[in-house]
């Protein structure tokens, strides 16, 4: 857990608890019996505290919240690293998060590597620096600047760290960052303890940030408690204001929000492991990926690869396509640039790599190739076929089908071993998930290349099986029709995403059709109207592209209840002779919410996912379900299965015959277990 190396008169102290040097009870009692001896040994005048391994310290140890926890606490380990006699400096390398950095500001001084970033990233958790960081850090670069790091949560550059004060030193990656924390420790004078800094604060200071951030932090209370422990650090002595950053550090760990969070956390990390997989099996090398369809998808797709340094080749039938979806990569690398994400050179880097081609051949030489064109199995069989004749032996070949059968795919070529679904979620280059679809014969190195190969272009992939839609598309299904059976039966559009905007949905389904294009999969005919879409879309509104859809448009894209819309809609029922009423919002909630959770259900019981965290993971990272409820299934599990259970029995004629409550949330509700416990323990239950 703990090293220490003597050099002559500095004591380096080196954190060494994989796979982040977390602290976690032993590391804290290793550290502080440590710090002891160091402070009774005569022959040390200084001390370098560093992490081993690939970066300082990733914070206190996220499993053991809810638990006893072990003394020495962080906060008291922390001030006794303050207070000792002997200077203490921070050589910070990787990142120092959380507690790690709250460590760091315990140490009287802190160099770091030019590449290391620092940060309190506390509140994406829904929790708040609960070991001295509100008040020192405040003391140390100011309130301003504390309260951008501490209630937004984003760590910040060695750099910019030097410029608020954070740092005392940068060094460069080339140069040894020990040995240069060492000869700092030993020609440091005193002892310079962050508590003892003054304070001061301009009182709007906190009203203006919270007008200035409002939206981020309405519903939440990480962000009110950080910004209520920062004022606390203005106006209280150093002792009293973390006696309140502890109060409230404990109110929010008990939360239901910060439970939630942590549990996304997790989720994403979990998502990224597949179910009995041998920890020998041999990744294929990936080098140069192949797109075939270079149109809005095909060419985020490209963009990944491109942004993190792999070679493609992007393949279409013509000219004009080709330059066009070329012409989009480009000018996307270029607004980051103008934004300020991107380098010049590093977007000229990336088009670089970039091999456009109409040349079907010309994937011979890929290890991946994805194929994103329309949704039509005829076709994809077609290019399947021939790209069975063109790839390379031991080529990785790939759909972005959003719901085909990827067996159906597979079956057309010699190789179905090496056939997977590997769907992106649109704007492809901005999405993080990826469901990774596993058909019956792939094997099983291909899905760990495919997840490996996500995680390195910095997406969130989730193991899929082979079933209608996968995971995702297949889960969102029932809020579509929900949404339109309520519109149908007397609900408006605003009302029905009013309910899911309160819940903390991005948009509501409505606006998402009118962002994506109610025109997509209209069959074209504007006398065969069958559906109030069709009714919409053959009086040429196809959403925001139109000026107008569910709702109208002004030039910059602002939103307004539609009279027109509304006409259509009174329109079509009156035709369909159906008479309208009074929807409830809890009757949506539970048509259109509830209803995602069953299906999320019945995917887990289907073994389409491999655990209930997954469909979490989907459904925060490919459709904006609020983060501080934890996803889909753990929301549900908070609420209560036998609640849902109970509102799907109560609208059980609006939801009609076909609709089925999954066995499997019945038995988590009655037996009041997990999904995932009542899938393992129940067989009648076991897909
Ligand atoms: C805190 O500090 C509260 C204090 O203010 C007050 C206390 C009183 N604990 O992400 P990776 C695991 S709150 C436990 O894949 P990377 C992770 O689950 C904390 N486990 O690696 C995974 O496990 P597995 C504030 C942790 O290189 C493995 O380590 N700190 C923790 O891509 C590898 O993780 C944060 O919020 C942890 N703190 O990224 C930082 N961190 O292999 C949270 C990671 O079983 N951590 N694990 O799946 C991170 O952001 C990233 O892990 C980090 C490394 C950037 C450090």
């Amino acid at each position: 857990m703990i090293e220490t190396v003597l050099h002559a008169d500095v004591l380096e102290i080196v954190l060494n608890s994989p796979p982040v040097n977390a602290l976690g009870g032993a590391l804290r009692r290793d550290l502080a019996v440590a710090l002891r001896v160091a402070s009774a040994d005569d022959a040390v005048r200084a001390i370098v505290i560093r992490g081993a391994g690939k970066l300082f310290c990733g914070g206190a140890d996220i499993t053991e919240f809810g638990q006893v926890r072990a003394k020495p606490l962080l906060p008291d380990l922390i001030n006794e690293i303050e207070s000792s006699v002997k200077p203490v400096v921070a050589a910070v390398h990787g990142s120092a998060l959380g507690g790690g950095l709250e460590v760091a500001l315990g140490c009287h001084y802190r160099i770091a590597a030019a590449t290391a970033k620092l940060g309190l990233p506390e509140v994406s958790l829904g929790l708040l620096p609960g070991a001295g960081g509100t008040q020192r850090l405040p003391r140390l670069v100011g309130v301003e600047a504390a309260l951008d790091m501490i209630v937004l949560g984003a760590p910040i550059s060695a750099m910019r760290a030097a410029e608020i004060g954070l740092v005392d030193e940068v060094v460069d990656d080339e140069v040894d960052l020990a040995g240069s924390a060492i000869a700092f420790a030993r020609n440091v004078g005193a002892v310079r303890r962050t508590r003892d800094l003054p304070m001061d604060a301009e009182e709007q200071l906190f009203e203006k940030f919270a007008a200035r951030h409002a939206r981020k932090i309405d519903t939440l209370d990480a962000p009110k408690a950080c910004i209520a422990a920062i004022r606390a650090a203005t106006e209280l002595p150093f002792g009293e204001g973390v006696a309140h950053e502890r109060s409230l550090f404990a109110e929010l760990v008990e939360g239901a929000q910060s439970k939630a969070l942590c549990h996304a956390f997790f989720a994403e990390r979990a998502a990224a492991k597949i179910d009995n997989l041998p920890a020998d099996i041999a990744l294929r090398p990936v080098r140069r990926v192949g797109v075939i369809g270079a149109g809005t998808m095909g060419g985020g797709i490209a963009m990944n690869f491109l942004s993190t340094g792999i070679a493609v080749t992007i393949v279409e039938t013509e000219q004009a396509a080709l330059d066009r979806g070329v012409g989009v990569i480009r000018a996307n690398y270029g607004a980051s640039v103008a934004r300020g994400r991107l380098k010049a050179e590093q977007a000229e880097a990336a088009m670089s790599l970039l091999t456009p081609t109409l040349v079907f051949e010309d994937l011979a030489d890929c290890d991946l190739v994805i194929e994103a064109v329309y949704e039509n199995m005829e076709v994809k069989k077609q290019i399947f076929c021939r790209l069975d004749q063109v790839a390379r032996p031991g080529a990785m070949l790939a759909s972005n089908t959003s719901y085909l059968d990827i067996d159906e795919i597979a079956s057309v070529t010699g190789r179905p071993q090496d056939v997977f679904g590997l769907h992106f979620f649109s704007p492809a280059n901005v999405m993080k998930l990826v469901e990774v679809v596993r058909g019956a014969q792939t094997s099983l190195d291909i899905v760990a290349t495919a997840m490996a190969l996500a995680r390195k272009v910095g997406k969130v992939p989730v193991v899929a099986r082979v079933c209608h839609g996968f995971i995702g598309n297949r889960m969102m299904h029932p809020r579509k029709v929900e949404a339109f059976k309520l519109l149908e039966e007397g609900a408006t559009p605003a009302q029905i995403d009013r309910v899911h905007l309160n819940f903390g949905m991005p948009m509501g389904p409505f606006q998402m059709m009118d962002l994506a294009g109610c025109d997509i999969g209209w069959h074209r005919d504007p006398e065969r109207v069958t559906t109030i879409l069709e009714a919409l879309c053959a009086e040429g509104r196809w959403g925001q592209k139109t000026g107008g859809g569910f709702y109208d448009y002004d030039t910059e894209r602002k939103a307004s209840p539609s009279p027109v819309a509304q006409a259509i809609i009174a329109d079509f029922r009156e035709r369909a002779g159906i008479v309208s009423r009074e929807i409830s919002d809890e009757e949506i909630t539970v048509r259109t919410i509830y209803t995602i959770v069953n299906e999320g259900a019945a995917v887990l019981e289907g073994g389409y996912a491999q655990r209930s965290s997954d469909i979490d993971a989907v459904g925060l990272y490919g459709y904006g379900w609020p983060r501080h409820t934890g996803g889909p299934m753990f929301w549900a599990e908070h609420v209560g299965f036998d609640t849902i259970v109970a509102g799907l029995e109560k609208y059980s004629e609006e939801l009609g015959p076909d609709f089925q409550i999954s066995p499997l949330i019945r038995h988590a509700g009655s037996s009041k277990t997990s999904l995932d416990r009542a899938k393992a323990g129940d067989g009648a239950c076991k897909s």
